[in-house]
């Protein structure tokens, strides 16, 4: 492999999600020619506002709304078709040309109505311990391809092999659920009309992405979701069914571990999680609230509240261990402008001892008492600040803590919503 080809530079969530992913990845477009998503679904939420003007991303790449980006839904991403036109006709309603700059690999799975459905049965099972989950079928969609009766965007051209795959497989779920409600011809009949107004959009991407690389093409992989909600190294099982590391880069669009470049972690400056499971510097009083407000903490695609909490140190670390990143983005500084005092977690006490790294039992982290540790607030608006040095001291002193403890550069911070509210280092 010669040493000229190009390197993927890859964005991906540090904690819990809806760090701000989106805004950076709108950014970075400008510099890029393809933007690929590749993991996950329709559950991310990613926010951009350009001129006061808001878009919503859920499956498809937030590089859209540059319109020299190419877009490609990676083969890693599971898609829920009429999701994907609904995203691609809103988009378009607000004036984004995207149908031309769009594709979708050709070995993507599918998700399909009742994978929605069997998603609300198993959360309605699990009751008081259920995930969370955004009902998407995100899970059992995975679930489908890891027990190998998945059914790919290649399929939907062979009508024979599709309609084998899916009476097969929802003859499976009816035995495990009973026979809910599901029709099977008229799914048939929309998936034969669906196939037809997908196939301009399919291509190999693999094929795609290596060809680009070596034509010096610069290409962004937007990570969907975030570490702590990694299948394998986030907090199982209040987790999503993909890896959202940087293991998913290279899975999900087929790229060997020597053709990333940059990853850049964005982090926000305090700490938010949506669903179920352990949260451990969450806060529950009128001081998360006050997170909730002032940051408007509501889920992007379900608007469920977030749970909000102050910046874990325990969780970077843990999370910069894995996907070793190069640079951080510091995401919602400006929301910690109303804040006397600001806490940040260091370390996590369990039976007795400190602890510095995320345990992997819940049982143990339920006992944990957190440690923190507590800096001075700036009580100043930061949001009109453009460089570094325009910040107020102990705003500057709060970012190098954050960078001396985790040992990467904060590169870019943001200090608003709009595209234009980033301060680059
Ligand atoms: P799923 O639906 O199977 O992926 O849910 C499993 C867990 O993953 C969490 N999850 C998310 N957490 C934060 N943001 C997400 N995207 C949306 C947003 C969420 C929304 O950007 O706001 O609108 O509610 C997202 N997607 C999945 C989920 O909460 C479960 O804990
Ligand atoms: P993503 O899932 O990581 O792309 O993040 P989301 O879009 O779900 O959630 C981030 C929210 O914060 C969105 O509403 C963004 O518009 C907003 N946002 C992003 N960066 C900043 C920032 O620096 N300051 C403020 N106040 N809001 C921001
Ligand atoms: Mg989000």
């Amino acid at each position: 492999m010669s040493d000229n080809i190009n390197k993927v530079s890859v964005v991906l969530g540090t904690q819990w999600g809806d760090e701000g992913k989106g805004k950076l990845v709108d950014i970075l477009a400008s510099d890029i020619d393809v933007c690929m998503r590749c993991q996950g679904g329709n559950n991310a939420g990613h926010t951009i506002v350009v001129d006061g003007v808001k878009y919503a991303f859920h499956m498809l790449p937030s590089g859209l709304v540059n319109e020299k980006c190419v877009s490609v839904v990676g083969s890693g991403v599971v898609v829920h078709l009429p999701s994907f036109f609904k995203e691609l006709e809103d988009l378009e309603a607000q004036g984004l040309d995207c149908s031309k700059r769009l594709f979708i690999s050709d070995r993507c799975h599918l998700v399909f109505d009742f994978h929605q459905i069997v998603d609300g049965m198993k959360e309605g099972e699990l009751g008081r311990g259920s995930i969370g989950t955004t009902k998407k079928g995100i899970g059992p969609a995975y679930s489908s391809k890891a027990s190998r009766s998945g059914i790919r965007v290649h399929h939907l051209f062979h009508p024979d092999e599709f309609e084998k795959r899916l009476r097969t497989i929802v003859a499976a779920r009816f035995r495990r659920y009973g026979e809910f409600e599901y029709d099977i011809a008229s799914e048939l009949q929309r998936y034969r009309e669906l196939a037809e107004r997908l196939r301009p959009f399919v291509l190999d991407s693999v094929e795609y992405v290596h060809k680009a690389l070596r034509e010096g093409k610069r290409i962004l992989a937007e990570g969907a979701n975030a570490l702590m909600l990694d299948l394998d190294f986030g907090t199982y099982p209040y987790v999503t069914s993909s890896n959202t590391g940087i293991g998913g880069v290279c899975t999900g669009l087929g790229i060997p571990p020597n053709r990333i470049g940059e990853v850049i972690g964005v982090t926000k400056a305090y700490t938010t999680r949506v669903g179920g499971g352990p949260f451990p510097s969450e806060l529950t009083d009128e001081e998360g609230q006050k997170l909730r407000d002032v940051g408007a903490e509501y889920g992007v695609t379900t608007g469920r509240p977030r749970r909000c909490g102050w910046l874990d140190l325990v969780v970077l670390r843990y999370s910069t261990a894995i996907n070793g990143y190069t640079s951080i983005n510091l995401t919602k500084l400006d929301v910690l402008d109303v804040f006397d005092e600001i806490k940040v977690a260091v370390s996590y006490t369990i039976n007795g001892k400190e602890v510095t790294s995320f345990p992997a039992d819940l049982d143990d982290l339920a006992t944990a008492t957190v440690n923190y540790v507590t800096l001075p607030g700036w009580n100043q608006s930061i949001s009109k600040c453009r460089s570094f040095d325009e910040l107020p001291e102990n705003c500057k002193k709060y970012v190098h803590f954050i960078e001396k403890d985790i040992g990467v550069p904060v590169k870019w911070i943001g200090v608003g919503a709009g595209r234009d509210e980033m301060i680059s280092i």
